[in-house]
């Protein structure tokens, strides 16, 4: 049976990798941090009890700021493949916790390959270096593949520069099998509330609703190459697979402004958005209901009346330095990797934003029942 190391198993992509491997019949084990509040919602369902027999699924309590932590994970485990998917992932709070980013994201990606070449590890376990799109940064060219130069434009992608360069370092310098996967930016219902696209699937489904009246946004202008997180997972497993270790552009090759993300997702909901004004003083307006389809999906037409404005700005959600247009060549991963998504944008924001009518059909049910339901997601 082969086995496979997750870090950052909790997170978005850990707990659809993790559910992916099981599947294939691996062995997972996970590294979670300990909190104070359980954090395991997105893998709850995959819980195997240890006390029984024909467990494949376990989970470590670890860091990627701690050394000797992972140390003693990879020799107790002896992972075939090793999945770096733990980062403090958010690149506007990167510039916030500069410091912390670097450690987690670059050093923390040092820890794991020295790790496993301290054991001596280093011809038998696979690694997959989760490096990101943010790499490009600033537009050099478009679209982007594994051969344009990179630009990082916050201290996540400097990072992560980081984190991609050892990892080719440690593949030429000791032979280990270690690639880099440049994701471009992947969704899903089990993305991170304060990531632009759930934030914005969440608030259309509240505002529909009646549990909300409006949603702030930064810079709706922003162009992204965004495809489905159950897609991109498979291309992590599919890249460890390979004869030789090689880095790969993950991507669907189309891009779209935020602001349309913002349209589409209202329009799965029967809601039409019209756009008007500039920068700050931008703001989202109901023009036209479907009433028919908002009947048939249970929504407050109340609350949904033309002129009603939906949409403000807030320049706080404005980044230092932001990263403009991001759009990918996955030539090399279709033809190398044989990868193809299932998704496209379409099909994600309805999976998205059909997730969260159903998660706030709740709040509105607490709320109907006299609870206070709280809005501190930013
Ligand atoms: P998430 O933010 O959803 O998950 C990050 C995971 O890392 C969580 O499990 C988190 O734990 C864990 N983590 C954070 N800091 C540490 C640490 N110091 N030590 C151990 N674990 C830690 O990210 P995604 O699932 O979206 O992304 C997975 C990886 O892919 C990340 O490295 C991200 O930077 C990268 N990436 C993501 C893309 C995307 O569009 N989603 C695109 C390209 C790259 P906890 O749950 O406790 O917070
Ligand atoms: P990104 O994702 O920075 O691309 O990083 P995010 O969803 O945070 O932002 C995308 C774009 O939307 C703009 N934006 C807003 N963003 C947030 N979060 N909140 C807002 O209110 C808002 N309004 C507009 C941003 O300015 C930006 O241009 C993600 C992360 O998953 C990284 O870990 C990963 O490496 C990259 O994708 C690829």
């Amino acid at each position: 049976m082969k086995v496979a190391l997750i870090t950052g198993v909790t997170g978005q992509d850990g707990a659809y990798l993790a559910e992916f491997l099981l599947k294939k019949g691996y062995f997972v084990h996970g590294i979670k941090r300990r909190s104070s509040l359980f954090n395991t919602d997105r893998i709850d369902h995959l819980y195997q009890d240890q006390h029984e027999n024909n467990v494949h699924f376990k989970l470590h309590y670890g860091d990627l700021t701690d050394s000797t932590n992972l140390i003693r994970i990879i020799q107790e485990t002896q992972p075939d493949e090793i999945y770096n998917l733990a980062a403090m992932s958010h690149v506007h709070v990167s510039f916030e916790m500069p410091e912390y980013t670097a450690n987690a994201d670059g050093i923390g990606t040092l820890r794991l390959l020295e790790a496993v070449r301290i054991l001596g590890l280093a011809n038998k376990t696979k690694i997959y270096q989760a490096s990101t799109s943010e790499l490009y940064g600033l537009v050099q060219a478009v679209p982007q593949s594994e051969t344009t130069p990179f630009y990082p434009r916050s201290p996540y992608a400097v990072a992560k520069i980081y984190g991609y360069w050892i990892t080719v370092n440690y593949r030429e310098a000791y032979n280990m099998f270690a690639c880099n996967g440049i994701l471009f930016n992947h969704e899903s219902p089990l993305r991170g509330e304060t990531f632009v696209t759930r934030k914005i699937t969440r608030a259309a489904t509240k505002i529909a609703l009646g549990l909300q009246n409006c949603v702030y946004l930064g810079n709706l202008s922003a162009q992204r190459d965004w495809g489905h997180a159950k897609d991109y997972i498979e291309a992590m497993w599919l890249i460890l697979q390979q004869e030789k270790a090689e880095d790969y552009v993950i991507a669907t090759g189309i891009t779209t402004t935020v602001r349309d993300f913002v349209r589409m997702s209202f329009e799965e909901l029967g809601i039409e958005i019209e756009f008007s004004g500039k920068d700050e003083n931008e703001k989202g307006v109901i023009i036209n209901v479907d009433e028919e389809k908002a009947v048939t999906l249970g929504l407050n037409l109340d609350n949904l009346k033309p002129g009603q404005t939906v949409v403000k700005v807030d320049p706080k959600y404005f980044r230092p330095t932001e990263v403009d247009l991001l759009l990918g060549d996955p030539t090399k991963s279709k033809t190398q990797l044989g990868w193809e998504p299932k998704y496209d944008l379409p099909a994600l924001v309805k999976d998205m934003v059909i997730s969260d009518l159903h998660l706030m059909k709740k709040d509105e049910y607490l709320k109907d029942g006299g609870f206070k339901t709280l809005n501190y997601f930013e």
